[in-house]
């Protein structure tokens, strides 16, 4: 079996396992400086990585251009990153895809920095549909329809962007956690970085900043091999059947869904986020 379920949520074997995913949620302890960069699959993950990375060498690129992602901003649930991650000197980054109810608990009674970035549900899935065929021991994504279903279902990896959405909303008062989107980003990279500093209580001079938005640019980061995901090795991912920087975009689930497909997600969208406090640019 290719797959198991964690607590109802899918997971493939290939990365983790039911060890790791306890532990993490029972035993890891979050340091009052780590910075965590969350999010649900897609959503601008290893955009908000070199995000963090650069605001944390204060604009400095030499560590992005030279240390790979997976090393500065671990992913804490895949075994052998989360090994960097608890050898990594403090102020650590973070990087994880977890919802609330399997997050370490540990954040109850920390002030470890989490930024929690999301994107529209129709791009997030949009993107995993394209990158999964890269995956050579995964489950190819089948059709859109099908694809779609069991996204809006909660079938997938990190189990439902509504759930996920939700659960991480709850933590919205307290104020150790930020929220951003993919959209804000993409509309003012500078503006984005400059709140981020601020919650993190990072001063930035403007050539910093400036540095930070150029060095985390798309074409920046599709030409780093550090941080465009290349140096996953072929024996996983095949290369030359998908790429995690694809278009870079917003938008581009409208060329995936037809109107039918496109009016059943926005029904299911309502019918899950009615009545959630925090509303969204693709609302
Ligand atoms: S993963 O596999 O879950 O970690 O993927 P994730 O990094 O969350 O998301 C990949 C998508 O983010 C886009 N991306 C960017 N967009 C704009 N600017 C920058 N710098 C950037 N870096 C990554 C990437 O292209 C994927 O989106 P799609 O829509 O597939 O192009």
């Amino acid at each position: 079996m290719a797959y198991f379920k964690y607590k109802g949520i899918i997971f493939p074997h290939q990365f983790y396992s039911v060890e790791t995913l306890s532990y993490l949620e029972n035993d890891f302890q979050l340091l009052d400086d780590d910075i965590v960069n969350l999010t649900y699959p897609k959503s601008g993950t290893h955009w908000m990585s070199e995000i963090l990375s650069l605001i944390q060498s204060q604009g400095d690129p030499s560590w992005v251009q030279n240390v790979p992602l997976t090393e500065r901003a671990p992913c804490i649930e895949y075994a052998d990153h989360l090994q960097i991650a608890l050898k990594n000197p403090s102020p650590r980054l973070l990087t994880t895809h977890l919802p609330l109810q399997l997050f370490p608990k540990s954040f109850l009674h920390s002030k470890a920095k989490v930024v929690y970035t999301l994107r529209n549900p129709r791009d997030a899935m949009c993107s995993n549909y394209h990158f999964i065929k890269g995956f050579k021991e995964l489950k190819g994504p089948g059709t859109v329809e099908v694809f779609m279903e069991s996204f809006l279902s909660g079938e997938v990896g990190y189990g439902s962007w509504f759930d996920h959405v939700k659960g991480w909303v709850e933590m919205k008062e307290r104020a150790n956690i930020f929220f951003n989107t993919y959209e804000e980003l993409l509309q003012d990279l500078r503006g984005s970085v400059q709140k981020i500093c601020h919650f993190l209580g990072k001063e930035l001079n403007s050539q910093q900043i400036e540095s930070v938005v150029e060095n985390a640019s798309f074409h920046k980061m599709k030409d780093n091999k550090m941080s465009n995901f290349s140096l996953t090795s072929e024996n996983i991912f095949d290369h030359t059947k998908a790429t995690l920087m694809r278009k870079g975009i917003s938008g581009d689930w409208k060329n995936l869904l037809t109107v039918a497909q496109s009016e059943h997600f926005d029904r299911v969208y309502w019918e899950n986020m009615r009545g959630v406090n925090m509303t969204f640019p693709w609302e």
